[in-house]
């Protein structure tokens, strides 16, 4: 949507009652859209006057079905209304016809734009430490933007069975603006379950977070889908269809070198932004424990504190006895060439747990010398050890503040650079390894993060299968990254996988084998030359 059109509904917004929470545009909130589970507007504008736009743009089908595992429910437990995302809210939406795409077949599918989706275009992400300083304070004042533009999507603020139950059906939705849908999407896909307690998945994470987006395997394609969006959303708050997420490659430096104003902020001792800087004003959202895991409600976005809670960032500050040693400072480029070394996506149980494998690596909870998953551990004297922190949860912790708690962390402008240099990490093992679509598990996975499943919560649903592929065939690229994932000062030949089997051992186990073999045939042979010259 245009700057201009989303001026008018904000005025047309604000004139009117707050409508409708789950996270769908706004015109699919009403009592008969939640009554007929079908989502399929007419795109605005006078040439369209069938749902989804009609024959040539899109029609109305039905949601396929994905993998996801039923859940168990309790009584007085809300359910999750996650599973088999967005089916319990919508079972009809939108099928585009390519190149069209959006709710209502209204946008271009990635990588194309214009009226027509006829222009392909290929972005690129820049370091932003290389920006220019207009590009630079572009950043600051699109995402500010963003962060006053109300979106054209409502957020639920009660579960499905508060809204829709034997009384009748209540919708209750509130408009936001489009920064803090962002940060929305981001609570809700990791926020508390609402599953009973003796459910297999919360025996084995204890506390009951069904988190959708991280500790698992669909942690690098949620990410990369919901960048995805951030990006497309700020280039049409700022009418800028060239504009492309920067990255922050973090491992050019041991502190944070864009903790300044001039990118997102300096910031006093107590983790409080510096008030020149762009983001200073800015208040953040489901913050707080009660907000985020209120298991009767999701957090609304609009209830505000008083006094304002504000953005909090206190960069090498964080307790190293909770966390580490190395807490105090950025993660090294070893730790990042060590990761892309393994060749396997991930492996069973796709989860926090997995041993030698690339996501569990990258996302931060594998030992990023060993290769293995290491859970925090207690040592002689009842001390706590702390457990592998790694990469990209060892960049969340280091800034310890809004980023260092998973459910707000988007809130800090600073979540977007750092996930755009885990993508971009992404983006050199793909290209490197060159993965079959069967790399990516069709179930064993938690639930949302199987292939066919969709990444929640974003809507029209799309699966995580369907952004396991070359960042190019998404219209973007990166700058620094070869075709075959190379960048410039990356290191060669090193195949060391710390504690974990490769390609060479596994022929190394069978010329250890082979070697014993060569030698008895060899002496056999010996013997039977021996034995046929006695006689
Ligand atoms: C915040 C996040 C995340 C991880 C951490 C720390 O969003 O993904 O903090 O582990
Ligand atoms: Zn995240």
């Amino acid at each position: 949507m245009q700057t201009a059109g989303l001026v008018v509904l904000y005025v047309a917004v604000a004139t009117l009652a707050p409508v409708t929470e789950a996270q769908f545009p706004s015109v699919c909130t009403t009592a008969d859209h939640l009554r007929s589970k079908e989502c399929c507007p007419v795109p605005a504008g006078r040439r369209f006057t069938q749902p989804c736009g009609g024959p040539g743009r899109g029609s109305c089908r039905v949601i396929p079905d994905g993998t996801m595992k039923v859940y168990d429910h309790k009584p007085n437990w809300a359910r999750d209304d996650r599973s088999q995302w967005p089916k319990l809210f919508f079972n009809r939406s939108c099928a585009c016809e390519f190149p069209f795409s959006g709710y209502d077949c209204s946008k271009c599918v990635w990588g194309r734009y214009g009226s027509a989706c006829d222009v392909a275009k290929t972005i690129v992400r820049k370091n932003v430490t290389g920006l220019s300083s207009e590009d630079r304070v572009k950043y600051q004042t699109y995402l500010n933007r963003a962060k006053t533009v109300v979106s054209d999507y409502a957020v639920a603020t009660e579960f499905y069975d508060t809204m829709v139950n034997s009384d009748g059906i209540n919708p209750s939705f509130v408009n936001v603006s489009v920064y803090d849908l962002l940060v929305w999407m981001h609570y809700y896909a990791s926020r508390e379950t609402i599953l009973s307690p003796d459910n297999d998945i919360c025996k084995v994470d204890g506390d009951c977070v069904l988190d959708m987006a991280h500790d698992a395997v669909g942690f690098l394609t949620w990410h990369r889908g919901y960048l995805l969006e951030m990006e497309r959303l700020i280039q049409e708050v700022n009418n800028d269809p060239d504009w492309a997420l920067p990255y922050w490659d973090w491992t050019v430096s041991e502190q944070c070198d864009i903790c300044t104003n001039d990118f997102v902020g300096a910031n006093d001792d107590n983790g409080n932004l510096d008030s020149g800087s762009a983001f200073a004003g800015w208040e953040v959202l489901c913050t707080d424990s009660e907000e985020q895991h209120n298991i009767l409600k999701p957090c609304d976005p609009n209830h505000r504190r008083v006094p304002p809670e504000k953005l909090k960032r206190n960069p090498g500050t964080q307790d190293k006895g909770k966390w580490g040693d190395s807490i105090d400072e950025l993660p090294r480029k070893e730790e990042v060439d060590f990761a892309l070394r393994f060749a396997t996506f991930d492996s069973s149980p796709f989860d926090k747990t997995s041993d030698c494998v690339f996501r569990n690596l990258v996302e931060g909870y594998a030992d990023t010398k060993t290769g293995k998953y290491r859970p925090d551990d207690t040592g002689p004297n009842g001390e706590k050890i702390p457990g592998a922190h790694t990469l990209h949860n060892h960049v969340h912790l280091y800034l310890n503040g809004t980023m260092s708690d998973v459910p707000s962390s988007a809130n800090d402008p600073i979540f977007w650079l750092h996930h755009a240099f885990i993508d971009r990490i992404f983006e050199k093992w793909l290209r490197k390894f060159k993965p079959a679509v069967s790399e990516y598990p069709l179930d064993g996975a938690p639930p949302g993060h199987n292939r066919d499943e969709y990444i929640v919560p974003l809507f029209p649903p799309y699966t995580h299968e369907s952004v396991f592929k070359a960042s190019t065939d998404l219209g973007y690229d990166f700058e620094g990254v070869d075709a075959d994932g190379t960048s410039d000062g990356d290191e060669e030949g090193n195949t060391d996988l710390g504690e974990c089997k490769n390609g060479s051992e596994a022929v190394s186990v069978v010329a250890s084998i082979a070697t014993p073999l060569a030698t008895i045939s060899a002496i056999a042979g010996a013997l039977i030359i021996i034995l046929l010259t006695k006689n």
